[in-house]
Order: C-alpha cells, then sequence, then structure tokens
C-alpha cells in the first residue's frame, strides 16, 4: 500500500488518525471540504467536494487505498445526509471504481444497526435497523461496499464504529466504545490483510458490556489494546447525571433513536 486516501480529514476522526497514521504509509493524500487545522508542510492535503464527481474523481487518482471517513457524521436533514453521504458515498466507490483503487475502508456507523434493543448481542449477520436517516445513509454505504466488492472486484471493509475518544463518557459508550489506537489497528487490516473481499467489523474495543459479536474481525486478527471497564467508574458516573429517557435506553442507538420517535414503545421491535 504505497498511497492512500483518507477523506473527512478534518473532522474528529480524521483529526486523531492524522497523528496516529503518520509515517505508516509512504504517500497519505488527506481530503476534505477545507484544509485540516495545523497541517504541517510534509503533509499532503487535497480540496474535494464529495458530491462533485469530477472533485473526487481527482482525489483518488493514483490511489490504491482509501479510507472513507467523509460526509455528515450524526443526524441531520434528509437534503444534507443525501448530498454528503448518499450521493458522496456513491461518487467515492465509483469514482474508486473507475480510477482501479484496489481497496476502500468504509466508516459505517453502530446507527445502521442502532434499534437493536440493548438486550441483544447481534453479529453482522443481522438486518440493519438503521435508527436515524444517518443510519440509513451508512447501511446504504454497507451495500455500496458489497457491490463494488462482488461486482468490481474492489477489497472493502466497513468498520460499525462505536464511538471514537480517549474514554467512554457514559454508560453507552462503555459498550460501544473504540480508542483511536483500536480503530487505526482495524483500517490497517482493511488496507493490508490480504484476505479482505467485503466484510463488516464492529469498531468496539475490548468492552466487557459489549452488544456486538465483533468474531469477524478477531478471524482477521483484530486484539484491541484498550479495555471501556478501566474507565466504567468515571462513565457510570456521568451517566448518573444524563436525565431518564426510556427510548434512548432500550436501544443500542441511544438518542438517535429517541430523537424524533413516535413510534410507540409498545409497536416497536424487541
Ligand atoms: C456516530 O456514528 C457519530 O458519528 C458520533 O458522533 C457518535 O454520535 C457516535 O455515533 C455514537 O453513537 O456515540
Amino acid at each position: 500500500m504505497q498511497t492512500v486516501l483518507v477523506t473527512g480529514a478534518s473532522g474528529g476522526i480524521g483529526t486523531r488518525l492524522r497523528k496516529l497514521m503518520k509515517g505508516l504509509y509512504p504517500d497519505i493524500r488527506w481530503s476534505d471540504l477545507t484544509p485540516p487545522a495545523g497541517l504541517s508542510p510534509d503533509e499532503r492535503f487535497i480540496k474535494a467536494d464529495l458530491a462533485v464527481m469530477d472533485e473526487v474523481e481527482r482525489a483518488v487518482q493514483g490511489v490504491q487505498g482509501i479510507v472513507h471517513l467523509g460526509g455528515f457524521s450524526v443526524e441531520g436533514p434528509w437534503a444534507t445526509i443525501l448530498n454528503a453521504n448518499i450521493i458522496g458515498c456513491y461518487n467515492l466507490f465509483e469514482a474508486a471504481r473507475r480510477a482501479k483503487v484496489e481497496r476502500i475502508v468504509f466508516a459505517s456507523s453502530n446507527h445502521a444497526v442502532g434499534f437493536y434493543p440493548r438486550q441483544h448481542t447481534i453479529g453482522i449477520d443481522a438486518p440493519v435497523r438503521p435508527d436515524s436517516r444517518y443510519g440509513v445513509s451508512k447501511a446504504f454505504g454497507e451495500a455500496l461496499a458489497a457491490l463494488y466488492a462482488y461486482k468490481h472486484g474492489l477489497r472493502v471493509t466497513s468498520i460499525r464504529i462505536g464511538n471514537v475518544a480517549d474514554a467512554p463518557v457514559d454508560k453507552r459508550r462503555l459498550s460501544i466504545w473504540i480508542a483511536p489506537q483500536d480503530l487505526v489497528q482495524l483500517i490497517r487490516i482493511g488496507l493490508e490483510h490480504p484476505d479482505i473481499r467485503c466484510e463488516i467489523f464492529y469498531g468496539a474495543s475490548d468492552n466487557a458490556r459489549a452488544w456486538w459479536d465483533n468474531s469477524t474481525a478477531f478471524r482477521f486478527g483484530y486484539r484491541p489494546q484498550a479495555r471501556a471497564e478501566d474507565h466504567a467508574a468515571e462513565a457510570l458516573a456521568a451517566d448518573a447525571k444524563l436525565p431518564a429517557d426510556r427510548i434512548d435506553e432500550w436501544y443500542q442507538g441511544g438518542p438517535f433513536c429517541s430523537d424524533e420517535f413516535d413510534g410507540g414503545i409498545k409497536r416497536s421491535p424487541v
């Protein structure tokens, strides 16, 4: 892997990756709508609006691998999700195919499956249950990944990222937290492992309270180093200060499920 493009370079995860991926690949191109803060002279930036195919095509030229973090990273109005995450993701995969990019690591999200109750442990074979328009866009990205892998031969890994932070900040995050270094480990598997075809991993650290069966990632050699339980006391203390919310606390997607919820808890799937 000589040249790697990372989209969404100016966002929260991109900013962390710029430090952690330094020197991992000979040529890393960082892309976004605006340059990341503190870009150093040895870092290469390419401006690209994901919703504009010409700009995406320019960004992927000569690249072997892409880490696609770009797009809108929370729930938003339909027009925003449509442009940034649906059209943007299509443009990225299609431009990658045209430019003969070998591999894509797609930043999917736990919100593609957010409407599973917390009492369920789900693997990657559970049907998607998005909890938001944002979650739908991540399920769409996973579907694009399968199309471009099986029809066009790209090697694609979708990582259903939980929550990237230095430590889990509340009870829900104790189950879904991923430390930045563990995320880098998963990304490297996606970019380098010889047997990748079309995989889905859960982006979670070694979390004793996990709701996800991450055995596929473990089979590819993932060995998370960070343990959520080491931060349990602080996370539970912070959680005690949050307002009680039945929907939020029932489902894995938390506030993304309770936001705009008018389905009636009794009629909702368990
Ligand atoms: C996500 O997918 C978001 O990008 C992030 O901002 C967090 O809200 C995270 O999920 C989460 O579920 O905590």
